[in-house]
């Protein structure tokens, strides 16, 4: 190896140097995530090793192909760094085959689409509004416009996966695809029911978990992967590494998959990040990820509850993940009031959706929540009752104006909590 680290790429100084406009910006963006409290479910903080790895001289490298069958000369490095990321990822979630080659969660699930079926074809798998995501064939993406979507939701009582339904419509469509999994759902999903019910219509089943794969790889709940032909992330959710996307599927169905993400839907990969991905399952093997990952979910349990205590109900009676989803109609707020009160206190959450929503969907009568990031800066239990009695004042008490009394109490005392627990602390 060589011994000269005097350049990798990431050069902070020379970029503020020639480019003060855009040093301030990563500057100033690293200032609000140090400055407020971070609850969007899907994001996190991936580690200075991840970022470094990000900000490398493996970004210039053209490697359409797979290792040792690239389309590209000068291929030999970033060989080994994918195929050290197939090991580890295949390691991790005791899978049959990996392709950390797909460049988000939308890409890696463009590639279940193009591996086993042909437009017009149709798939069943959870309704955007009930939790769903927008690549499972929602009307204004391209799954939706180019394949038959049938959805299923939520019992109503129950707010849970209604399986009958799944079972019926299954039955009913008969369909090519049944996808379990989503961006809003909050409890664990029963994959065994999912493979049971592919078998017997004959369906290929796959899993998207970008959501809460984290929590798999830290061993927290029960992996997919037993279950499914095909298994869908993201990598930078709870999992905590670069912005990108990853399947894990079995032998059966490796070289279908890899031929949809490359040459179908996607063209040359990105090194810079594939080698990110390595540093980031090395970092989910270890045990403190995986202490890590259980915290994860105690945080998203208390911060449900205590939310619940002061009105704002959380769906299903909590959270068996990393998210929990509320609905703020007890309480008289829209998600979209909740949303930008929050915000003027220095809470970032979002507003969403909850099952049977009244209000339309840039409204919404609800907002979504996780503890990913608050885990990440050290914070246990006793902050995450804090943490909701803060976000209960800013929603129910306080204001879209960031200099009303409310916002500027609640943001002091956010300013305090991050304090103790800083984002990306100074050495
Ligand atoms: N946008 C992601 C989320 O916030 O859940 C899903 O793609």
């Amino acid at each position: 190896m060589s011994t000269d680290q005097t350049f990798y790429g990431s050069d902070f100084g020379a970029l503020s140097s020639f480019d003060p406009d855009i040093a301030g910006v990563l500057l100033s963006e690293l200032d609000r995530i140090r400055g407020g409290l971070q609850l969007i479910a899907s994001e996190n903080m991936s580690s200075p090793e991840v970022l470094t790895a990000l900000g490398s001289t493996l970004s210039n490298k053209y490697a359409e192909g797979y290792p040792g069958r690239r389309y590209y000369g000068g291929c030999s490095e970033v060989d080994k760094a994918e195929q050290i990321a197939l090991e580890r990822c295949t390691a991790l979630f005791d899978a049959e085959h990996a392709n950390v080659q797909p460049h988000s969660g939308a890409s890696a699930n463009q590639a279940v689409y193009g591996a086993f079926m042909k437009p017009g074809e149709t798939i069943l798998a959870m309704s955007l509004p009930h939790g769903g995501h927008l690549t499972h064939g929602s009307k204004v993406s391209f799954s939706g416009k180019w394949f038959n979507a049938v959805h299923y939701g939520v019992d109503k009582e129950t707010e849970n996966i209604d399986y009958d339904q799944v079972t019926a419509l299954a039955r009913e469509h008969r369909p090519k695809v049944i996808c379990a999994g989503g961006s809003a759902i909050p409890r664990l999903i029963d994959f065994e029911f999912f493979r049971n019910l592919a078998d017997e219509v004959g369906a290929i089943f796959w899993v998207d978990a970008a959501h809460f794969i984290g929590l798999v790889a830290g061993r927290a709940i029960p992996s997919p992967v037993p279950w499914a032909d095909v298994v869908t992330f993201t990598t930078h959710k709870v999992l905590r590494g670069p912005r990108s996307g990853a399947l894990v599927c079995t032998a059966e169905h490796a070289a279908a998959l890899d031929k949809a993400v490359f040459p179908m839907m996607q063209g040359g990969p990105q090194m810079h990040t594939i080698a990110a991905k390595a540093v980031n399952f090395k970092e989910c093997a270890t045990p403190e990820y995986a202490a890590y990952a259980t915290q994860v979910i105690a945080n998203a349990r208390q911060l449900a509850t205590s939310l619940g205590e002061h009105g704002i109900r959380p769906t299903t009676g909590g959270t068996d993940t990393h998210l929990s989803l509320h609905d703020l109609q007890g309480v008289g707020v829209t998600g979209a009031d909740a949303e930008v009160r929050a915000d003027a206190a220095g809470i970032v959450l979002n507003k969403n959706a909850i099952p049977f929503d009244p209000q339309k969907p840039n409204v919404a009568s609800g907002i979504r929540v996780g503890t990913p990031c608050v885990t990440t800066q050290g914070m246990g239990t006793s902050e995450m009752v804090t943490i909701a009695d803060l976000i209960a004042t800013a929603v129910i008490k306080g204001d879209a104006d960031p200099g009303h009394a409310v916002s500027q109490q609640v943001r002091a005392e956010v300013s305090e909590l991050v304090t103790r627990f800083p984002a990306y602390p100074r050495p």
